[in-house]
């Protein structure tokens, strides 16, 4: 085509390419879809925002032809711009479930990061730029922050140097953005990162066909490699996120939600479903407000199956029209057999969520079905939910929610998880509950378990005559805190580590909705037991959890729902207060 108004995407079917769709017709730009590789040939300007894993894009783009008609695209200097995956699969390999062959353009390999560095894997959040070459497209970044989400990197070398326009630091350094006369690709998410005006600066450099080329010159990026070092943070930014905890009212309409310990319900006459607002506006708000990521969980995502449940993903698709952070989906992630005989894999659901505009998803119950299989095993069998979903979209689209409650014990050795003394706080923590021997509390565990919780309710009733008054119907995890599993938090949090989980977002059942505080034994106990990032949730009421949970544990970062949904605290606020505190955020 030769209108300046049509821009051409190669989105080979296999993840969330609808944030970049929207960012694209946002900015007035129509999108020309790629259906073979003559419409690669064809383009005047090509936006290849990979996603998913190297080997199974890599296989799409063999078999289809894509592969080499990229190839000559490039090699003609022709306006491209590549977006994470989309800048991997223009080295020569990658270590992803490999090593699989590249499209060899760069040289390099794209290997994993380091997690015996000490710095949590995939590298999930906001980071700084350390721009080394001109580079229309970076023009506006300057001291801003962009926003990252991979577990596999190129490094900068001899070899590829004349290619980078900037690099980041996680650990180690690496490539965060390359760039050779109109031949643009960047590993961090320019519709992610908070605004369109990278995606805007993409299209004018792409409009200027005759841009020259204007490297600097190797001494000095050394020079510059050096102070960077010296002188800009390792690590990412720590992250605010509101949680939208969504489900039908008991009129049908879908409403965002909040419990009390994770009962949702109004106590008072009419026993309503707490009805907090509508998702696709107040997601917005929070985006407005600052929110780093947004999160959905379709809470009844168990029992309803969530393909059938056609609002949520509506609300997806709306949401991403309007929120340009990232957006995390859970609820009801799963194989299923519908009434028709039909049967669906967790995977095929994950898709539909990713096809909508999720950029993670997130496996609640499922996750402890695989992990309980799992650690009774001893073997992956490749056909859990984590397993199937990140090999396709990569561990870092796969989170793992963890709804863990206290169980109260006198001696550890009576339950065969690992458990953890409560710290003055965690007690502190608890005051809020009708306890009322307090004394018994030594040690307490986190699970859910039914075979569990009947063993032990009657050494419970005996010595913690208050816990039971809230315990009732067991110690639960799944389901929405319906059904317990004999599994600890540990234990879980360890195996789907193992199974591919990217992310764990670590809720507590007896601090939500309190407003008490996090539940900073249980995060620092996960935290230091797993490499990936963990998400701390539950129990946010003042600004000062947030400083408190990120300065005694490892959490990348907090999430909070009540006390954003009611107004308490402003996202702003939350952020102004860890920056004063000398926590780095993205303002
Ligand atoms: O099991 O894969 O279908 O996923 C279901 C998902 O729904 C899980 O992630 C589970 O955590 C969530 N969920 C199920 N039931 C409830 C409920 O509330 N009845 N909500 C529920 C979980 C908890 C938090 C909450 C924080 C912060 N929401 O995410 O947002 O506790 O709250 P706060 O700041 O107000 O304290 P599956």
């Amino acid at each position: 085509s030769n209108d300046d108004s049509v821009v051409t995407l190669l989105d080979y079917g296999a993840g969330n390419v609808r944030s970049v769709r929207n960012a694209i017709r946002h900015l007035g730009f129509q999108i020309k879809d790629v259906q073979t590789p003559k419409d690669i040939l064809n383009a005047r300007r090509l936006i290849f925002p990979g996603v998913g894993a190297f080997a199974p894009a890599m296989d799409v783009l063999n078999n289809t032809g894509m592969g080499e008609a990229l190839c000559t695209y490039i090699q003609d200097d022709r306006p491209f711009l590549g977006i994470c995956l989309g800048l991997q699969l223009l080295f020569e390999s990658s270590e992803e479930n490999g090593p699989v062959g590249g499209l060899g353009l760069i040289p390099g390999v794209v290997g994993r990061f380091d997690s015996s560095k000490g710095f949590r894997v995939p590298h999930i959040g906001w980071n700084a730029l350390q721009i080394t070459k001109d580079s229309e497209i970076l023009d506006d970044i300057g001291n801003r922050h962009v926003y990252f989400v991979h577990s596999y990197r190129a490094m900068p070398s001899k070899e590829n140097k004349d290619w980078i326009s900037s690099t980041c630091n996680y650990g180690d350094e690496f490539i965060a953005s390359v760039r050779k006369g109109k031949v643009h690709a960047v590993q961090f998410h320019p519709e992610k990162s908070g605004g369109k005006q990278f995606i805007t600066h993409a299209f004018l450099y792409l409009q200027h066909v005759d841009c020259e080329h204007d490297y600097i010159s190797a001494p000095l990026y050394v020079g510059l490699s050096v102070l960077r070092r010296f002188l800009l943070p390792k690590s990412s930014l720590t992250e605010v996120i509101a949680c939208l905890d969504v489900r039908t009212n008991d009129e049908g309409d879908l409403v965002v939600t909040k419990g009390d310990q994770y009962d949702v319900r109004e106590h008072a006459e009419k026993n309503e479903v707490r009805n907090l607002g509508k998702p696709v506006e107040l997601a917005g708000q929070y985006y407005k407000d600052g929110a780093d990521e947004v999160s959905f969980l379709n809470i009844t995502g168990f029992r309803d199956f969530p393909l059938g449940d056609l609002p949520m993903l509506q609300v997806l698709r709306s949401a991403s029209e309007n929120v340009f952070v990232p957006l995390t989906v859970g609820g009801g992630i799963r194989d299923f057999t519908d009434s028709n005989d039909r049967y669906y894999s967790s995977l095929e659901v994950a898709s539909e969520y990713f096809r909508s505009g999720a950029d993670k998803i997130s496996i609640g119950s499922d996750a402890v079905h695989a992990a309980e299989e799992y650690l009774k095993t001893k073997v992956k069998t490749g056909k859990s939910s984590i397993e199937q979903i990140s090999r396709v979209y990569g561990n870092q689209a796969v989170v793992v929610s963890i709804d863990p409650r206290r169980i109260y014990l006198n001696d550890p050795s009576d339950v065969p998880f690992k458990s953890i003394r409560l710290t003055k706080q965690g007690k502190e923590n608890l005051l809020v509950r009708p306890f009322t021997n307090l004394k018994s509390v030594i040690e307490y565990i986190f699970t859910g378990c039914s075979w569990f919780s009947q063993l032990c309710q009657v050494q419970m009733e005996k010595n913690m005559p208050g816990i039971n008054a809230r315990a009732d119907g067991g110690l639960l995890v799944i389901n929405g805190g319906r059904e317990g599993r004999p599994i600890g938090a540990y234990e879980l949090a360890k195996a789907v580590e193992e199974l591919g989980a990217g992310e764990i977002l670590l809720n507590c059942i007896d601090c939500d909705g309190q407003g008490k505080g996090f539940d900073v034994d249980l995060i620092k106990m996960i935290c230091d037991a797993v490499s990936i990032p963990v998400i701390a949730s539950s129990g946010a009421g003042a600004v000062e959890h947030f400083t408190d949970v990120f300065s005694k544990t490892n959490a990348s970062a907090a999430l909070a729902a009540g006390i954003f949904h009611r107004k308490e605290v402003p996202i702003r606020s939350v952020k102004e207060h860890l920056l004063k505190e000398g926590i780095e955020v993205r303002i």
